[in-house]
């Protein structure tokens, strides 16, 4: 939560801000990109977590992606769709954030990627904060000071 109380901002912890792992979409490396297209078209997303069966985050995996790998020369070749796992195309360059990291580090983060995913010190998925929650919270925070110096 916002506060100015006593002149001091308070700003939530990426814990409290991010979207826990059992509601987010997700799939596994080893996956073919049949599943992982279906995921992303029934879920409305265009891009999810990927994970290991350990739970550890891995990478992303967008629908972008899984169109670009599929395209041939003339045509979608989507009989590649079951030939081709996750793990063989999915972006494994992409940043973090820890529960315990500052918001200010997922306002940098989400200035380039839709979605950012929480990891613990074990590489365990927690979830993840979204451009959506972040702006959120800074929307919010701006009329809390609009209303303090009113
Ligand atoms: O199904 C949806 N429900 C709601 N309420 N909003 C949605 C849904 N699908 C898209 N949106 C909206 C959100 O505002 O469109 C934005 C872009 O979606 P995206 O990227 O391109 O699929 C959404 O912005 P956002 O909430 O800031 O989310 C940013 C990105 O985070 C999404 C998606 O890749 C990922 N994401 C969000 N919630 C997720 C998720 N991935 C897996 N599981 C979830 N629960």
């Amino acid at each position: 939560m916002v506060s100015l109380e006593k002149n001091k901002l308070e700003w939530p912890t990426i814990a409290e801000l991010m979207i826990p792992s059992e509601k987010v979409a997700h799939v596994q490396i080893g996956n073919p990109l049949e599943h992982a297209l279906l995921v992303l078209v029934k879920s409305g997303y265009s891009a999810v977590p990927v994970l290991d069966p350990t739970y550890r985050f891995q990478g992303v995996i967008s629908k972008t992606k899984i169109l670009e790998e599929t395209l041939g020369i003339e045509e979608f070749e989507l009989n590649r769709l079951g030939e081709i796992q996750v793990n063989e195309i999915m972006d494994t360059e992409v940043p973090c954030l820890n529960p315990d990291d500052h918001m200010i580090e997922a306002l940098h983060k989400l200035i380039d990627y839709p979605f950012v995913c929480v990891t613990n010190e074990r590489g365990e998925f927690d979830g993840i904060v979204t451009r959506r929650s972040i702006l959120k919270q800074y929307s919010k925070h701006y009329h809390e000071i609009l209303k303090f110096y009113e």
